[in-house]
């Protein structure tokens, strides 16, 4: 079963002086403690064992391997381990006693986890274990996964298969998937998990289901997994027992403090909800003509007596604002800022328009010093060729991350925002829309698991570099051979560019087919929402090309801080990545490079294509470090990729070129 271990994988070890090395300490383990957590400890360092085969390794020498809260460790080690910084979550691994003996601590049974899994991380690398000092905390406090699943276990732009949540057979029958889901989610720091979609089912908040998202919290609890679920805003009403959602009438506010009660009387360490309201169709407060604040405030009350959090979602846009949807959801939240109850967060996806291959970040990071905001990132790729396209996403992330915001003052990126740094916020979080299914090897394209993976290392440190979490994937996963890992990484790392090379270059956005939004469909411009349409996003015609932003458009720009809005108020000083996002320029426009903006659309499209074709050659190259099945299905799915960048190429190229009227430049090959 190619890949369904995910980074879990514990394979043998070849090489016999490393594995002597490392078999000392796994075979001679002191592990204080008794909870399940502690269990899953040793399971997993048992798992560990068997797969690196160091059952029959001699435990040679005094090394040791001792694991231990800190004011559990014994009196000699207890002074030379310091976590009084490390919180609830942190670990360190200390090599002691002339490196013989390896300390992972903390000051929780989690903590321990986390560390275990970060000790067995560097023996996956094959990375040198003489001389350890790691001392790890996440910066974000609330690390979710969102499945957009439904129960009847479709899921929502889910392209990996079904639902792995077997609602039919739960709570009886309890799959082995689901503890492989919370280890490998522990592995990377994941400790939460909404269940459903954010287009939401009130069913699930009824005892016969939530009888059965008891038996997954409790699979998931040794692991430090809380469950959330999604809250339909007009449950109250659809299960029966009201004819009013309004959020500030009392029977509301008293049925979902019953809903809360009965929940947490079974799953007494939920997470909370999320919610989805006034937003493509969803019902909200905006009915009772109440606020977002009504709603998440109401909400938040109800689980607040149990350290319960509402994350409440910013993706609203609605027709009646066609002027640029881009600017809604900044115009609606920010007068609110400061409103929101203090265990409110509020989850914006990292662009405005909507998980695109590129967006500049989210106005409103930056905007809202006063109000917890939390990121939403897709790590299913709904607008990224699903899971036939290979696309590397912690590239993308991480871009965001590091966009400054300039909030407070220089040097305040949207990672400060989201951690708590700027404004220091009490609490913090990131989320990221899964892309698992009931495929064997969880997400479809076995390069997809690399995104699940670095999604949950940016979770726990949002610093960390693209390059480092693809280098760690492949080693894992693969083999840390040199002439492997090298290719592979600047594989990894130039997929993100090249999706947006044969998709969406230069600023160009949402001008994928209707609905599914598979493949390229820039002529759409018929359906019943204006903001649906590609042609609102491009706005192409004999003129030129992009939508104004500006001044003289629809001023969305001035949702940015100033140095922003003055620098890309003129196509000269915006980055060319971002050009068409801000501004619409005539097709002979001149770019930096002397060319015309028409030149530089065809070329872009050009080199997307031809960046597969290099990643094509480069995977042609791997086929010794990689298992034959997995070699076979990339190169064919590679195939798919580079049939579907020439046609998006080919598509986006001749429906432009009856508005620019401009022969395609040198080296762009004429539509088939
Ligand atoms: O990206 C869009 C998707 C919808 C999704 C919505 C959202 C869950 O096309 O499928 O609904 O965003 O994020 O709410």
């Amino acid at each position: 079963q190619e890949g369904y271990e995910l980074w879990l994988d514990y394979k043998k070890i070849q090489d016999t002086t490393v594995k002597k090395k490392y078999a000392s300490f796994l075979n001679n383990i002191e592990l204080i403690g008794n909870s399940s957590t502690i269990q899953a400890i040793k399971d997993e360092l048992q798992l560990a064992r068997t797969g690196f085969e160091f059952e029959n390794s001699d435990p040679s020498g005094n090394s040791k391997l001792i694991i231990g809260i800190q004011s559990n460790l014994p009196s000699s080690l207890k002074s030379q381990i310091d976590t009084e910084n490390l919180g609830n979550e942190g670990y360190t691994i200390t090599s002691l006693n002339n490196k013989e003996t390896i300390v992972i601590s903390g000051n929780s049974d989690v903590a321990l986890l986390y560390g275990t899994f970060g000790l067995l991380r560097e023996m996956q690398q094959k990375n040198d274990i003489s001389n350890l000092n790691i001392e790890e905390k996440p910066k974000i406090q609330k690390r979710v996964l969102n499945h957009w699943d439904n129960l009847d276990r479709t899921v929502e732009r889910g392209y990996a298969g079904f639902s792995i949540w077997d609602w039919h057979l739960l709570p009886e029958l309890i799959k082995p998937e689901y503890k492989d889901y919370a280890r490998a989610n522990a592995a990377i720091g994941i400790n939460g998990t909404v269940l459903t979609n954010v287009n939401s089912n009130a069913l699930i908040l009824t005892p016969h289901y939530i009888e059965k998202v008891k038996a997954l919290a409790e699979v998931f609890r040794p692991y430090g997994i809380q469950v959330y679920l999604t809250a339909r805003f007009s449950a109250p009403i659809e299960l029966g027992d009201l004819d009013t959602a309004d959020p500030l009438d009392e029977d509301v506010k008293k049925w979902w403090k019953n809903i809360a009660d009965e929940i947490y009387s079974e799953i007494p360490d939920f997470g909370g909800f999320l919610v989805k309201a006034d937003s493509e169709g969803q019902p909200g407060p905006f009915q009772y003509d109440r606020t977002h604040v009504d709603g998440a405030n109401m909400l938040a009350e109800a689980v607040a007596p149990y350290d319960g959090i509402i994350m409440w979602r910013a993706f609203v846009y609605s027709e009646e604002d066609p002027d640029d949807r881009a600017k809604q959801a900044y115009d609606q939240f920010i007068p609110y800022d400061g409103k929101f109850a203090d265990n409110v967060l509020v989850q914006v996806k990292n662009g405005a328009i909507d998980f695109q291959p590129r967006e500049p970040f989210h106005p409103m990071f930056g905007a809202m010093p006063d109000t917890p905001l939390m990121m939403e990132f897709q790590i299913t790729q709904e607008y990224l060729g699903f899971s036939s396209h290979l696309v590397f996403l912690p590239k993308l992330y991480e871009e965001v991350l590091d966009e400054d915001t300039f909030s407070d003052g220089e040097n305040s990126p949207v990672a400060k925002v989201i951690d708590g740094t700027n404004s220091n916020k009490k609490l913090t979080g990131i989320a990221g829309v899964a892309n698992i299914g009931t495929e064997k090897n969880w997400t479809g394209h076995p390069f997809g698991q690399a995104n699940w993976y670095g999604f949950g290392r940016l979770a726990w440190d949002p610093y960390m570099d693209s390059k480092d979490i693809a280098k760690e994937w492949l080693k894992i996963n693969f083999s840390n051979e040199e002439n492997f890992v090298k290719p592979m990484t600047d594989l990894l790392i130039e997929s993100r560019e090249a999706v947006v090379n044969y998709m969406t270059p230069l600023g160009l956005h949402h001008i994928m087919a209707t609905s599914h939004h598979y493949g390229p469909g820039p002529w759409v411009d018929d359906l019943g929402r204006p903001e649906w349409n590609p042609v609102y996003y491009h706005k192409a015609d004999k003129n030129g090309i992009g939508f104004d932003r500006t001044s003289s458009g629809s001023d969305a720009l001035s949702q940015y801080a100033k140095p922003i809005e003055e620098k890309y108020s003129s196509p000269e000083t915006t980055p060319e990545k971002y050009l068409l996002w801000f501004h619409h320029l005539a097709w002979e426009y001149e770019m930096k490079n002397g060319k015309t903006l028409w030149d530089n659309i065809a070329l872009h499209y050009q080199t997307g294509v031809e960046q597969v074709e290099e990643m094509q050659a480069t995977w042609e190259e791997m086929e010794p470090y990689v298992n034959e099945r997995e070699f076979e299905k990339t190169s064919m799915l590679l195939e798919i990729q580079l049939k579907e960048a020439k046609w998006w190429r080919d598509a986006c190229l001749s429906y432009f070129q009856q508005f620019s009227n401009m022969e395609l430049p040198e080296g762009v090959p004429e539509p088939e």
